[in-house]
């Protein structure tokens, strides 16, 4: 279809939105005079309403968000509220059920085209019937192998409308699917952690921080941005961890704590605190704990009793410190700085003041989202086991502290539930097969595209096997994988065997691009629901008000599937035969019971007509974590296989696997830069952290707010003043970034935050591609174009996002537009 005729359709569109807002401005004007009891304005109504990004309240007015603000109780709001309206009121919006015009024409045989992004505009009506004779085709010819609908991510909040249940009950009660187990954030640290410390630790409340800044002599962040990271949190944020950031800061201006950022970056956590810097080459953090392990144990810095009270495998590990076992390397801190580039000294001194006094270790998430993810989490339960103050207050460990408030002291309240996942005791799907033809009905989170591209084939997992799923089908709802999964042009030869692919979604992501039919959901402002203020604080419960209809043709995720499930005469036990306000009073009033020795909470009517928006369960208590295992480890024991912390775990020994095996060892990356297996030809180490305006690919789509940080319309690319130099390239430049697995255009950002050798792009920026072919660039910059994809190592099988080399250049060629924003192209 020419351009023109793509431009003359999209103003067919705009011109009938504007038709339909004519006659019904008139109704809201009226409307918004009589609902005017706010005490906020005068001139429009206030609604408050929740987000990842924290609790806010909107004005509306004429049926349209006009400002957002955060609520007066969040002290410490993030940037990220300005780009709410423009999720609203993206050109990037799914604005009617779509379907891909080469599907339509040869159907299951139409892969070789699939990414083209030309879809043809249908009814409601047709898009359910083509998706459910498509589920009744893939269960009769195949059978629930066949079908992966098991993909999770970051839906919107709420508890109510969490499409992501909404989609799998819903399938679910057609057929049966394939799923998958563990997620990208953590999928090493949460598999390693239960044998080590006898719990994932990875979503565990963590010790309050004002325990921490009472006791705490040293805290050390490593790998770990909070400043940055909780801007966002799984349910409504209060950002109640700032106060405790900013009281930690003033700490360490008197003097009173020291704190170490162990990154190879500057981080916004660093610059904000101005606190000490430990540089280290990226994911070489186990030998530059191996050194620090070989100095606490040489100079006898280590807690003797701790180790034989509370630990089991110490001296299985030393001999592999001490050069006595496997390798015959001694770990010595000149060993390990010829690795991970930090002096020996400054490795003899880290240790010395780790035992000096009272210190707290936290670690961030992204040093387990490498190959041999495991090792860096196992290696820092042992330093904290020799340090011997697991259980202390501002002492021992924690891999949560920079994630959704952990550290705010917890009220113990509990949440209100949620729309159920699976059906109901005693209800069958209609297709009541169980049969998955020896293929597991269950992956690995990150091995679903070895699964397309290799059916059948057997792979090790945490002591068991898998038998990789033959998949035709995809169903995706509430996540994004063409920005979560790993290497793009692998997952278009995936793509292309792929028969059907179905998304629901507001955005029209890549993942909308390389479906086959495409379901207009609306956004959370556009649906009423409740959500836990505060994920782990459990500060109150929020009430999210509707702000506007939802836009076009767009439904909740709840009325979809209602509405599809009547295809197969299972709507009424989809939704219980509630509507959407009887499931929302339901799961408040369940809430309500459940917290009735705690608080006194409003009946429902009164709770949702409070205009503050949301009811306050008062503040928490200190918590400390492992202090009971602490206080008797018999009485209390660790989940572990023995109870105790185990340096060595002879359940992982028994394995025999060779990149996880009995205790923490270092293991040399595919890909590693700073000297490592690839830097000759491609010297950068691309880290694709989390955005610190976004939320993964969510906001992308928000076209002024993107603005605010793109450089000539692209992504940014983060880089050394020093690798910009060597390559020609200035502040401001457009670049190319590439390997040997994609490239991609961006723009340059130089920075002294950055050291030589690493550079950084934000995953989550939107996957542009010039075309559908495989090895065409990305317009605008997704990390996940230049990213390996391959599991951590035998035990987890978790993404391996941050083992990447790439190199950098001044891009001179023709320039493309940006392909990522703006929708399909429609055809009629
Ligand atoms: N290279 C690299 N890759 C990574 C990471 C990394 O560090 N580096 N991090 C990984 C991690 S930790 C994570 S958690 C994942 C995140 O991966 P995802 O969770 O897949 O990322 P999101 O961008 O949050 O995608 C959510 C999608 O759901 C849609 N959505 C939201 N709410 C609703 C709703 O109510 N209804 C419907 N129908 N759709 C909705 C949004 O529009 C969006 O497209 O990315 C992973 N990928
Ligand atoms: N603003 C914002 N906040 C978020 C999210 C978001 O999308 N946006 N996503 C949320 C989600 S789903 C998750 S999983 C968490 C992710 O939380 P994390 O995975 O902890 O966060 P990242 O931002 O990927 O990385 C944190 C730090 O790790 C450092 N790092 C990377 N590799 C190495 C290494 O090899 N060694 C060392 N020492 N440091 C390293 C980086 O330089 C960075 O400063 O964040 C949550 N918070
Ligand atoms: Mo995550």
């Amino acid at each position: 279809m020419s351009l023109s005729r793509r431009k003359f359709l999209k103003g067919l569109a705009t011109t009938s939105a504007v038709s339909v807002i004519g006659p019904s401005l008139l109704g809201s004007v009226a409307k918004a005079a009589e609902e005017v009891t706010s005490p906020y304005s005068a001139d429009g109504v206030w609604k408050v309403t929740g987000s990842h990004w924290g609790a806010f309240r909107a004005k509306i007015y004429n049926g349209q968000v006009t400002e957002v603000e955060p609520l007066p109780r969040d002290k410490y709001p993030t940037e990220m509220l300005k780009g709410i309206k423009g999720i609203i009121y993206s050109p990037s919006r799914v604005r009617y059920p779509m379907v891909r015009l080469d599907w339509l024409k040869r159907h299951k045989y139409s892969g070789d085209t699939r990414g083209n992004n030309r879809f043809v505009r249908v009814t409601w009506d047709e898009a359910l019937d083509l998706f459910y004779k498509e589920l009744e085709r893939i269960q009769k010819d195949y059978g629930p192998w066949a079908l992966n609908a098991g993909m999770t991510g970051w839906r919107q909040t709420g508890q109510f409308q969490s499409c992501t249940s909404h989609m799998q009950r819903a399938v679910g009660m057609h057929g049966n699917f394939t799923t998958k187990v563990g997620d990208y954030s953590t999928g090493a640290g949460q598999t390693i952690l239960p044998y080590v410390l006898g719990s994932t630790e990875v979503y565990a409340q963590g010790t309050s921080w004002p325990l921490i800044l009472e006791n705490s002599d040293t805290v050390i962040w490593w790998a770990n941005d909070p400043l940055k990271n909780t801007q966002v949190g799984w349910q409504a944020e209060t950002h109640d961890s700032y106060m405790y950031y900013e009281q930690l800061k003033d700490k360490v201006a008197k003097g009173e704590i020291k704190v170490i950022c162990v990154d190879p970056v500057k981080s916004k956590t660093q610059n904000y605190l101005q606190c000490d810097h430990q540089y280290v080459n990226p994911q070489t953090d186990v030998p530059f704990m191996l050194g620090i392990a070989y100095t606490l144990y040489t100079e006898e810095l280590y807690d003797k009793k701790f180790i034989d009270t509370y630990a089991l495998g110490f001296e299985e590990f030393i001999p592999y410190v001490m050069g006595k076992s496997q390798d015959k390397v001694e770990k010595t801190p000149e060993w390990a700085e010829k690795i991970c580039g930090v002096k020996a000294d400054d490795i003899r001194a880290f240790a010395r003041l780790l035992a000096k006094g009272r210190t707290q270790l936290i670690f961030g998430w992204a040093v387990q989202r490498q190959q041999h993810g495991e090792q860096p989490y196992w290696m820092g339960a042992v330093i904290a086991t020799m340090l011997g103050q697991i259980g202390l207050p501002g002492g021992g460990i924690s891999y949560s502290h920079h994630y959704s408030g952990v550290g705010i002291p917890p009220t113990g309240a509990a949440g209100p539930g949620g729309f159920p996942r699976n059906l109901d005791e005693g209800m069958k799907p209609i297709w009541d097969n169980n049969d998955y033809k020896g293929y597991s009905k269950t992956m690995p989170v990150a091995r679903w595209i070895d699964a397309i591209l290799e059916p059948g084939k057997e792979i090790n997992y945490n002591g068991s096997k898998v038998i990789l799923p033959d998949t035709k089908m995809l169903v995706v709802s509430g996540c994004n994988p063409w920005h979560h999964h790993q290497n793009r042009n692998r997952m278009k030869t995936a793509f292309q065997k792929l028969q059907t692919v179905v998304t629901i979604d507001f955005a029209w992501t890549a993942t909308c691009r390389f479906s086959d039919i495409v379901l207009p959901a609306c956004t959370q402002y556009e649906r009423d629901d409740i959500d836990l203020y505060g994920a782990y604080s459990g500060t109150g419960i929020l009430a999210m008000h509707k702000l506007v209809d939802p836009m076009y043709q767009s439904r909740t995720d709840f009325a979809i599937f209602t509405d599809f499930c009547r295809r197969f005469n299972r709507s009424k036990e989809f939704t219980r035969g509630m509507d959407e306000r009887q499931w929302i009073r339901s799961l408040y009033d369940g809430c309500k019971e459940a917290n009735k020795e705690k608080a006194e909470m409003p009946d429902f009517d009164t709770f949702w007509a409070d205009e503050k928006g949301w009811f306050d369960f008062g503040p928490g208590e200190n918590y400390t974590s492992h202090a009971k295992f602490r206080e008797d480890p018999e009485i209390n024991p660790l989940g572990t296989p023995s109870g105790f912390i185990e340096i060595y775990s002879r359940k992982i020994a028994g394995y025999k696997y060779e990149h996880c095996q009995g205790h923490p060892m270092w293991f040399e990356k595919a890909e590693r830069s700073h000297g490592g297996p690839g830097s000759d030809k491609f010297p950068l180490w691309l880290q694709s952290c989390h955005p610190n305006k976004r939320l993964h690919s969510q906001m992308c789509e928000s076209d002024a707010f993107r603005a605010t940080y793109t450089v000539q319309d692209r992504e940014p690319v983060y880089m050394s003043p020093e690798d910009a130099k060597a390559r020609g390239i200035k502040d401001g430049d457009l670049v190319r970034v590439f390997n040997d697995r994609g490239q991609l255009l961006a723009g340059a950002v130089v920075e002294d935050n950055y050291p030589p050798g690493v550079i950084r792009i934000y995953e989550g920026a939107w996957y542009g591609p010039l075309s559908e072919k495989v090895g065409a660039i990305d317009t605008y910059g997704d990390p996940n174009t230049l990213t390996m994809d391959i599991g951590t190592s035998e035990l987890a099988q978790a993404t391996s996002a941050n083992t990447v080399v790439v190199n950098v250049e001044k891009y001179t060629g023709e320039v493309p537009p940006v392909t990522s924003f703006g929708g399909p192209i429609y055809v009629s």
